[in-house]
């Protein structure tokens, strides 16, 4: 399978790289793209070493399939053209998410919606995705009428310049400032731009990506986005009203049934999940576990994932597995895979 990465040398595109190494993706032939001033730069993938071409270099090589994190206008104006070519694209910006003709995949929770006929598939944002891993078993359970989450949101999400912002005011160092404000010492309750109604573009996606993805426009959402200056992943305390009573013995056994979810709730112990210990993990933990008892059918959780993996690359990763594995991505070496 010849595989692209557009945006190779980003934050998502190093990790896209590190994941389908690791996950042996079947790649026979890497084309890692960046911008024009990248070019030629060596990447090491798999004991090989290869060069970074530019957009219009990687689509006249027709890939099989392009893994996109470059930025909405990049993939807006590339995207389509990958897709002429034959390439299935899989683009991690929000480019095309809430195109009523785009499918917004999560591979445990809608993967099923995927046909051949999608060349450009959507890859959620980093705080949906692990959200709706865990909202799903208990939705198709109990029902889910509201959720209220707020977010606890690593600096990796913005991208390199915020690592290096907190990095640098943790040195006392002055540098350039990814964010409005110090990030370190500090806690920024703004995550993109604000809308007209007063929510962020971050508080948006949740909302309008989750219902997508879960397939039911009935379940209300309502979101605060959180930047923490943190790394290794997002947290978020989400309050869930069912429709349903539920057992909370119930819920903790659907969840460790849940693929891609890790189950660590002992307080007793003081055992929960935290970004610490989900850095470099593909699952979405969960922890946490209670009864809220202000209200009926409803329930406490907090959910912690690394935003880079499963939020990003290896979300998109798992939709191009499951694109081979059920045929719909064919090259020569699919039988092996
Ligand atoms: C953040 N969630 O943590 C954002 C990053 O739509 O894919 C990912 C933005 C997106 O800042």
């Amino acid at each position: 399978m010849k595989v692209a990465v557009v945006g190779a040398t980003g934050l998502v595109g190093s990790v896209m790289l590190k994941v389908l190494a690791e996950r042996n993706f079947p790649v026979t032939e890497l084309i890692p793209v960046a911008s024009e001033k990248s070019k030629g730069k060596e990447i090491d993938f798999m004991g090989k070493k290869y060069k970074v071409v530019t957009v219009d270099e990687a689509i006249a090589l027709k890939p099989d399939v392009a893994l996109f994190s470059a930025g909405g206008s990049t993939s807006l104006e590339q995207a389509p053209k990958f897709a002429a070519a034959g390439t299935t694209v899989i683009d991690n910006s929000s480019a095309w998410r809430m195109d009523p003709a785009k499918k917004l995949v999560v591979p445990e929770v809608n993967a099923g919606v995927l046909t051949a006929d999608d060349k450009i598939i959507a890859n959620p944002n980093c705080s949906t995705i692990q959200m709706v891993v865990v909202l799903k078993p208990l939705h198709e359970k109990y029902k889910i009428k509201r959720v209220v989450v707020s977010t606890y949101q690593s600096v990796t999400g913005t991208g390199v310049k915020a690592v290096e912002q907190l990095m640098n005011e943790r040195s006392g160092i002055e540098g350039p400032m990814a964010y409005a404000y110090p990030i370190d010492l500090n806690v920024i309750p703004q995550i993109d731009v604000f809308t007209a109604n007063g929510y962020t573009k971050e508080e948006m996606k949740m909302i309008l990506e989750t219902r997508k993805i879960m397939g039911d426009d009935a379940i209300r959402v309502t979101a605060t986005t959180v930047r923490i200056p943190v790394m290794g992943g997002h947290s978020e305390s989400v309050n869930i009203e069912f429709e349903n009573d539920f057992d909370l013995a119930d819920v903790r056994s659907l969840l460790e049934k849940q693929d891609g979810v890790i189950v660590t709730d002992d307080p007793a112990n003081a055992k929960y999940p935290m970004p610490k210990d989900a850095h470099e993990k593909d699952e979405v933990f969960v922890g946490r576990i209670r009864r809220d008892e202000s209200q009926d059918n409803t329930l406490n959780l907090w959910i912690v994932a690394d935003n880079l993996r499963k939020g990003a690359a290896t979300n998109a990763v798992q939709i191009a597995e499951y694109l081979v594995k059920n045929g719909i991505l064919k090259a020569d070496l699919v039988g092996s895979y």
